[in-house]
Order: C-alpha cells, then structure tokens, then sequence
C-alpha cells in the first residue's frame, strides 16, 4: 500500500516522496485538475509522517506550479493548460475550453501613437494611432500569464471599450482578427515579470508574439503574452494528407 511505499524507500527525503506519490496521483488523474488535495493533517495520518513534512512537500509542489493555494478554500491541483494552434482564439475561450475561468488584472491602459518598434510590427504608418493594455491573466485565479497588446486604433473606440476579453470587445465592434502570426520564444522571467506571476526570478517563461489581422488584410493587433513554462503547453496538430 501508499503507506508502506513511503516508508520503505531510504532512498530519498520523505517529503521528496510524498511529492512523488502526488505527481503519481496526478499523473494517474486519480486527482484530477481542479480537485482539492486532502488537509495537511489528513495527509499527515495517512502516510504516518509529520505534519512539517507534508507541508514541505506541498510547498515545494506549489512552487512548482502543480498545486495552488486558495485562501481559506484549501490547496488545489492546478494541471497544464494546453493550448492547440490552429484555432485563432482568446485566453478566455481557451480557458473555457478547459473548463477554467479566465480572469485579469490591469498593469495599464491607455491611447498613444505607434511606436517604430510596433509600426514594423503591424505595418502601421509613423504616428498612427494605438491603443495598449498590460494585463496579467489568470486562470481560476492562478496567474499564467502576462500580456501587452497594441491595438490599431481604427479597432477600437477607446480602452474602456475593453472588460474582460478583449477579442469580446473586438468581436462586438466588428474587428474581430481572423489571421495571425505566432512566434514562439523560450524566456527566463526577469525580476519584475517574475513579482508579478508569483515566481522566482529566471523562471522559466515562454514568449508568444502574435500578430493578428482583420478580414481586409489590415493589421489589427500585436500582443506579446510571457506563459508560464511551467503551467503553459502549446500543442500543434500536423498533418500531411
Ligand atoms: C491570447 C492571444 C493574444 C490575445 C488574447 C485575447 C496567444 C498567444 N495570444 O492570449 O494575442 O490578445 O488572447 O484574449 O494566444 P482575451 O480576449 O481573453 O482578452
């Protein structure tokens, strides 16, 4: 059984094992994403060891991303996220897709001019107008991700016309991209992105800037979004036929 598992392998720390016997669980969807892990001190009686060393094992396991902790609700497996590439969608509908709720907080907001950097981007002419918004997003309330995005500003009325999502508010005034480029990067986060998802600098990040157009071909949004390596999977379907 579990118990004697733990207990006969002198090999490794036990917390290092019950960790183990979590990511088996996981792995075996014995705990699915979403399901709440039993208290410390259930687990502690479970697998006889002290309640230090379950908390150290749930610790580390929250660091690591796989568990998440809700205050006053209990602690959570959190699972990868996956993320198919050939449908043009939203972190929200990608989140619900999953069975997750999408949710964000505001870094900025605000209406500009299109900085060279962007006009290269999107193929916007000097001084065009834009609007940016800085988020981070969460999925049930655990932050993945963080993302700016630089909209053409024949878009969009204004940065208030955005709520939750923003390709909702595109949708809504008929500029709803249907076109993208994606490209894909390996990042560590630096100190400030890091504070900012509840990781340790140098964690490991992925980079995805989109570049997404309208119908008409005209350029309608670049969003650079830094995922978290440890929560975020990109999945692509190839085929040959
Ligand atoms: C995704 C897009 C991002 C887009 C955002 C809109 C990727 C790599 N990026 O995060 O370009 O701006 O969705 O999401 O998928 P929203 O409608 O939930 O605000």
């Amino acid at each position: 059984d579990q118990v004697g598992r733990l207990r006969a392998d002198k090999s490794a720390p036990l917390y290092v094992q019950l960790q183990q016997l979590i990511r088996d669980a996981i792995g075996e969807q014995v705990l699915d994403q979403g399901d709440a892990i039993p208290p410390e001190r259930d687990l502690a009686v479970e697998y006889d060891v002290s309640r230090i060393t379950v908390r150290k094992a749930i610790s580390g396991l929250v660091e690591e991303g796989l568990l998440s902790r809700r205050r006053g609700a209990g602690t959570f497996v959190v699972g990868r996220v996956e993320k198919s590439f050939s449908k043009l969608s939203s972190f929200t509908e990608d989140m619900a897709a999953r069975g997750r709720v999408a949710s964000s907080s505001w870094i900025s907001r605000a209406a500009g001019q299109v900085s060279p950097e962007e006009a290269m981007a999107l193929g916007l002419s000097p001084g065009a107008p834009v609007l940016r918004f800085a988020r981070i997003r969460y999925a049930d309330e655990v932050p993945m991700a963080l993302e700016f995005s630089t909209i053409a500003g024949y878009c969009l009325a204004s940065v208030d016309a955005v709520d939750n999502s923003l390709y909702a508010a595109l949708e809504k005034a008929g500029t709803r991209p249907v076109r993208a480029l994606q490209r894909l990067r390996a990042v560590p986060f630096t100190g400030e992105h890091a504070k900012m998802l509840g990781v340790d600098p140098g964690h490991a990040g992925l980079l995805i800037e989109r570049r997404a157009f309208l119908r008409d071909g005209r350029p309608a949004e670049v969003t650079r979004s830094y995922y978290r390596g440890d929560a975020y999977d990109f999945v692509a379907e190839l085929s040959d036929i």
